[in-house]
């Protein structure tokens, strides 16, 4: 091999390298990305309510103060559920503690940006899904 191939390969190494380093330096727990045009919905509270409909979340992506207490409140007729798009983020809130007309509440402690969304109505990035931003 040629010592410039050797060169572009020692190229092509430190490059990748540095993409890793950006793509764990983010300092959050999720890979969440907010879609092109939306907006975080900054809440100033430290109780939240994320209206829960047939079936959207509204809003959909609101930044919260570390250490609040979202509520997910189901105002429609559908039933929906709650699952963090990376498992473990938060513990999920399954169908019968969000049946029509119940509420159903988690805290987040720790700053990150954590999407979630419900399985009957949608996935992690299409339909009924949402996202949580937390800040210190
Ligand atoms: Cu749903």
């Amino acid at each position: 091999m040629t010592s410039r191939g050797i060169r572009s390969i020692r190229l092509a190494l430190i490059a990748g390298v540095g993409l890793l380093a950006v793509a764990c330096g983010g300092g959050s727990s999720s890979s969440f990305s907010l879609p092109d045009g939306a907006t975080w919905t900054k809440e100033s509270g430290n109780a939240v309510t994320v209206d829960t409909r047939d079936n959207v979340f509204v809003p959909q992506f609101i930044e919260v103060k570390k250490g609040a207490e979202v509520t997910w409140d189901n105002t429609g007729r559908n039933r929906h559920n709650v699952l963090p798009d990376e498992e473990g983020d938060f513990k999920e809130v399954q169908v019968d503690e969000l049946d029509p007309g119940m509420k159903a509440s988690r805290t987040f402690d720790e700053v990150g940006e954590f999407g979630y969304y419900c399985s009957l109505h949608g996935t992690a990035t299409k339909g009924m899904f949402g996202a949580i931003k937390v800040v210190e």
